[in-house]
């Protein structure tokens, strides 16, 4: 194992895999080995950059969280069974991407979301980070992700992992961030000509003058924008941002070693 002794947090990435890149969206509970599996021999290759995971939830929770309207917190006792549903859920897909880097040599632990941090009214307000720092420290990868957890006002809610990727590399004072998506970054529309181009570098201003479409299917987190739109967060605390196509061979570890990579690098 690679990853056996103890690095520090200087040079802190936080990685998140989204969803759309290790699930199918378009089938419940569908992962993506194949994807996962050389996701983890590019990070293996980053070391000895130390680095934290947070996986999307993808078809492994947004469609069992939209079935029980999960993001509304607690309105009636039925949707308890797809609050449990949806944590065991996100539980295995957790487990699944902690195997992969297990597999290739990389040690990791997974820490679901749900056991991790205590929310009010959706925002984070508890976290466990005592577990992140002893796994950051021992040299092992703490893997979280997307997730329902306990809310102090609305009895659960849902988090992002995009909440999450910020809070935590606010909190771990990470030096960057990267987002591996299923598409290269952040996109220009032109409406006359019907051009897509892609923004290298992207400041808030134009972050906010962007039509970023509508949300796509079973997401009940929000898309693009709100990814964009959480990053800020990072970035105004002096985070590095970028985002990556996760689904193209090599962006990854490019992104996480702080290479020139194509993908959209968020600017104050
Ligand atoms: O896929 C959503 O997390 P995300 C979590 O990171 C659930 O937006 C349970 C839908």
């Amino acid at each position: 194992m690679s990853r056996g002794e103890s690095r520090g947090l200087k040079g802190l990435v936080v990685l998140k895999i989204g969803g759309s890149v290790i699930t199918d969206k378009t089938k419940e509970m569908t992962y993506r080995p194949d994807v996962m599996g050389r996701i983890s021999r590019e990070v293996a290759r980053c070391w000895p950059i130390p680095l934290a995971v947070v996986h999307g939830a993808g078809s492994f929770g947004h469609p069992i969280a939209k079935r029980f309207r999960l993001n509304q917190g607690y309105r009636q006792q039925e949707q308890l069974e797809g609050f449990v549903k949806t944590v065991q859920s996100v539980k295995a897909l957790n487990q699944m991407v902690t195997e992969a880097f297990i597999e290739t040599g990389v040690g990791a632990v997974g820490i679901p979301a749900s056991l991790l941090f205590i929310a009010k009214k959706n925002v984070i307000e508890t976290a466990h980070l005592d577990l992140i720092f002893s796994a950051l420290d021992l040299g092992i990868i703490p893997v979280t992700c997307g997730d329902v957890v306990f809310d102090r006002e609305t009895r659960f809610s849902i988090l992002s992992g995009d909440d999450i990727v910020v809070y935590l590399a606010k909190a771990l004072k990470a030096n960057r961030i990267v987002f591996a998506t299923d598409v290269d970054g952040v996109y220009e529309f032109d409406r006359t000509t019907g051009r897509k181009t892609l923004i290298g570098r992207l400041d808030y201003r134009k972050h906010v003058s962007l039509s970023y479409g509508d949300v796509e299917g079973d997401d009940v987190t929000g898309g693009m924008f709100y990814k964009v739109e959480a990053a800020f967060e990072a970035v105004k605390a002096g985070v590095k941002v970028c985002i990556v196509n996760g689904l193209v061979e090599g962006r990854i570890e490019s992104a996480i070693k702080g290479e020139e990579v194509h993908g959209t690098v968020l600017v104050s």
